[in-house]
């Protein structure tokens, strides 16, 4: 597939430094498209692509990706109309009840996924969801926690992608349980916040069922020229919209036959 990239490597490792930068220090700067108006999706990607380098070369590990804006809550909420993926490393991960400084982050949102353990290698191009669940370990509740480093959250797609699509913290935690035994369409979520509940929804949410994201998420991993290892945790997409978080704040999200993730923000 032929990439279109208008950006030159001068500007792509430009960019990938500003966006890290704004990772690293927590502020929040302006879309790229301000600056380069007729950067492409493909363009996002290569920042992307070069942020993971960067990570990488620095000791973090890869260790597995995330679909984002899938839902149409999402999607919605954020003024977008396609989807996205973004890698995950351990540094992004904290424990099931872990704690999350707020001060690290320039304006963090949670949202409820569903999340996939592959046994197997995965690649597209025509990657489809039966071979997403053929290939699933199993699967498990998680939360993410967003965190767009653009300016009041506005951006547009090929700017949040070159943001690794806003990843910035991931929990995974509750009872991991065998795809096969589930439906993942008509599994709900309830997201609370400090005990009121804040969203709720059900799997369907997330392009009719999660494993369409997977596959979504491995289409586009070869148009990038990559493939989804076994062994990789993918989060699926929020399957409700985004509730902003501060200091103090609890988060928990009870899932349907998964059981319950929790995070707490200091
Ligand atoms: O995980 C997501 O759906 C987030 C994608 C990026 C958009 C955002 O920051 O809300
Ligand atoms: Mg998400």
């Amino acid at each position: 597939m032929s990439k279109n990239i208008t950006l030159s490597r001068e500007d792509i490792v430009r960019l990938c430094e500003r966006v890290e930068g704004a990772q690293m220090r927590a502020v929040a700067i302006p879309k790229l498209t301000d600056e380069y108006p007729s950067m492409t999706m493909d363009d996002g990607y290569a920042i992307q692509t070069e942020l993971r380098k960067r990570f990488i070369e620095k000791g973090h590990k890869l260790v597995g990706w995330k679909a984002g804006l899938t839902s149409k809550a999402k999607m919605k909420q954020m003024g977008v109309e396609v989807p996205s993926i973004g890698f995950l490393t351990d540094r992004m991960a904290v424990p099931e009840g872990g704690k999350i400084s707020v001060g690290a982050l320039v304006h963090p949102r949670v949202e409820c996924e569903i999340a996939f353990v592959t046994s197997q290698d995965l690649e597209g191009p025509r990657c489809t969801a039966e071979q997403v669940l053929a290939a699933t370990d199993y699967v498990l509740p998680a939360i993410e926690i967003i965190d767009s480093r653009f300016q009041k959250f506005s951006f547009d797609l090929q700017s949040v992608i070159a943001d690794n699509g806003s990843s910035a913290r991931f929990v995974g935690g509750g009872r991991p349980r065998y795809a096969s035994e589930l439906d993942l369409r008509t599994l709900g979520v309830v997201m609370e916040k400090n005990g009121e509940i804040v969203e709720m929804g059900a799997g369907a949410a997330v392009m009719n069922n999660p494993a369409e994201a997977v596959a979504m998420l491995v289409n586009i991993l070869h148009g990038m020229g990559e493939y989804l290892p076994k062994g990789s945790f993918v989060m699926s997409g929020g399957i409700t919209a985004a509730v902003a978080v501060q200091p103090g704040d609890f988060v928990s999200a009870r899932f349907q036959e998964l059981g319950t993730v929790s995070v707490s923000f200091t």
